[in-house]
């Protein structure tokens, strides 16, 4: 059978080998749930790119141009990290280019892997019938906070870990500790993660929608694989 295991922060991932298996890239709140949102809204591709000048490069190839540092939109660029931002009818039929703080670093360092996924809460159903069908060994990369553990990607990679149950090994001790603290959160996620410094920090911002949408489960039924350089 195979297994699912969790990397925690893209800090671990030189323990973790991915040759042979699926990456399951997560940044819940929120660059992986706009992803989602994005090619699940018509937009074709999206490059997701490190730096904040490699992305800008691509406007000039006709691309919308995203970015966010520090939960914020950066100056200069067409679109922030909102998954509302990519809910409009403007985003369909264009080409995406996005660098975030942790979400962009954690599919980079994701590659690797033979294949590359992208998930969030949103697509969690989606992503559990792929792997089911794929039938290889996981590994969600969760992208933390510059480097640090954090509850959201976590709770994501024990959501998969309960719709993959009986299908897969949940034998390692990072996906049993997350298996468990989402048996504890889901019926209130939003309660459940309401002093966790992600959602404190957005919520400094103002953006309470925006972290009560990234916590829908199943709303999309799209999953972003990385082909080359582009999420389709
Ligand atoms: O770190 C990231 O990649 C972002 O998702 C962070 S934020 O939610 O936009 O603040």
């Amino acid at each position: 059978m195979p297994s699912i295991d969790v990397c925690f922060s893209p800090e671990l991932l030189p323990l973790f080998k991915l040759q042979g298996k699926i990456a399951v890239a997560v940044d819940v709140l929120r660059a992986t749930s706009s992803m989602v949102t994005a090619l699940s809204h018509g937009v074709v591709h999206i490059a997701p790119v490190s730096e904040l000048t490699e992305c800008m490069a691509y406007k000039d190839q006709g691309y919308m141009v995203a970015a966010e540092r520090d939960g914020v939109k950066a100056e200069g660029f067409d679109l922030g990290n909102s998954p509302f931002h990519y809910q409009e009818e403007g985003v369909r039929g264009r080409h995406l280019a996005i660098t975030t703080t942790n979400g962009t670093q954690a599919i980079r360092l994701s590659r690797p892997a033979d294949e590359v996924l992208i998930g969030a809460f949103l697509n969690v159903g989606a992503v559990a019938d792929y792997l089911r069908k794929a039938g290889k060994d996981v590994v969600v990369v969760c992208a933390g906070w510059k480097g640090l553990f954090n509850l959201e990607d976590t709770l994501f990679a024990g959501a998969l870990a309960e719709r993959l149950e009986g299908d897969f090994e949940l034998n390692h001790d990072a996906t049993l500790a997350a298996y468990h603290l989402y048996q504890t959160a889901k019926s209130d996620l939003l309660g459940f993660l309401s002093k966790s410094s992600h959602v404190q920090r957005l919520e400094r911002l103002h953006i309470l929608p925006d972290i009560e949408f990234c916590l829908r489960e199943d709303v999309y039924q799209v999953v972003p694989i990385l082909q080359g350089d582009f999420l389709v």
